[in-house]
């Protein structure tokens, strides 16, 4: 699922695009008074329409699955979110309200510019009573974009671990994805994506940001690995470093964690080993330590 949505506009860009439509409209009429009311129809039908499609265009949160759900729980204030498209629709309503009025004074009344120039305040005002819930969504619209494009449908892996193990390294051996690896912890941001295609089968990897062991105080970089983890992944690699840029202690707990969901283990950096290093930890733990048998057998479980 993609994010793609348009840009949310400060309230001064919909009403001089509004005004400039409702002019336009206007012109074409030579009655005066038939002049306004098309003038409020055509400001009506764009800003109706221009509020719908922000409504629209956002994910309802009735319909997300929980991934994405909880995605925006934990990168945004979900509270602030639910409360901006709130207050689109109010405006919308309002405005269509004010429209319905203003026209029907006109077509009873005789001093109908004047009562345009009513009407045009009222709207203005009511989308400048909405200003920072625009700016919000608008803010909002930026963080779905960085959402990872996890498709539905495939046998999904989650690559899991400690940062700076190797997750991103093992996501490059794997699949055709260009990734950044760098010699330092948390080079992962968000969720990176790679496909494995073997025939006619694929799977989707995900790989997730470095976690420490700290599933209560998890900022939001962790929780997106964590949710990933929980909600969308197939199979999960734990990836382990004995090389210990974190203590293998530390390590241990966080695989123990996540233990009950089965994870297959990998165990990155051996090239850099003495075999009798990790021999006794590779039988142990069945763990993998070739980057292309690891593939084979997740392939053999789909
Ligand atoms: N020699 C060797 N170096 C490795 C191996 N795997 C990873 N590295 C190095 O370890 C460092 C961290 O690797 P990454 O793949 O970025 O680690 P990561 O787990 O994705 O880290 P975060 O994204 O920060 O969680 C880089 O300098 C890699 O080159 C490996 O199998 N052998
Ligand atoms: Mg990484």
């Amino acid at each position: 699922m993609k994010f793609n949505i348009p840009k949310v506009e400060v309230p001064q860009f919909y009403i001089d695009t509004a005004l400039t439509r409702g002019r336009k409209a206007a012109s074409k009429q030579k009655d005066q008074k038939q002049r306004e009311i098309e003038r409020i129809k055509h400001i009506n039908i764009y800003l109706k329409k221009t509020l719908q499609n922000i409504l629209l265009s956002f994910p309802n949160t009735t319909e997300l699955d929980r991934f994405h759900l909880e995605m925006i729980k934990c990168t945004m204030s979900y509270v602030k979110f639910k409360k901006s498209l709130g207050a689109v629709n109010w405006a919308k309503q309002q405005i269509k309200r004010f429209s319905k009025k203003y026209s029907s004074k006109i077509k009873r009344g005789r001093a109908s510019k004047k009562l345009t120039g009513a009407y045009i305040g009222r709207v203005s005002s009511i989308l400048k009573q909405i200003k920072t819930e625009l700016k919000f969504l608008d803010e909002a619209r930026k963080i779905l974009k960085t959402f990872p494009d996890i498709k539905q449908g495939f046998f999904t892996v989650a690559l899991f671990g400690f940062p700076n193990v190797g997750k991103t390294t093992l996501l490059s051996k794997i699949t055709s994805s260009k990734p950044e690896i760098a010699p330092y912890p948390f080079t992962t941001r968000g969720i990176n994506m790679g496909y494995a295609q073997k025939k006619h089968q694929k799977i989707q990897f995900l790989d997730t940001p470095g976690t420490l062991n700290r599933f209560q105080k998890m900022n939001s970089i962790e929780k997106q690995a964590y949710l990933a983890i929980h909600n969308i992944a197939d199979k999960i690699v734990y990836v382990f470093d004995l090389t210990e840029s974190f203590p293998l202690s530390e390590q241990m707990q966080l695989y123990s964690n996540i233990k009950s969901k089965k994870p297959l283990v990998y165990l990155s950096k051996t090239d850099i080993m003495k075999p009798e290093k990790y021999i006794d930890f590779k039988k142990k733990y069945s763990a993998f330590t070739n980057p292309e048998k690891l593939k084979n057998h997740l392939f053999s479980l789909i």
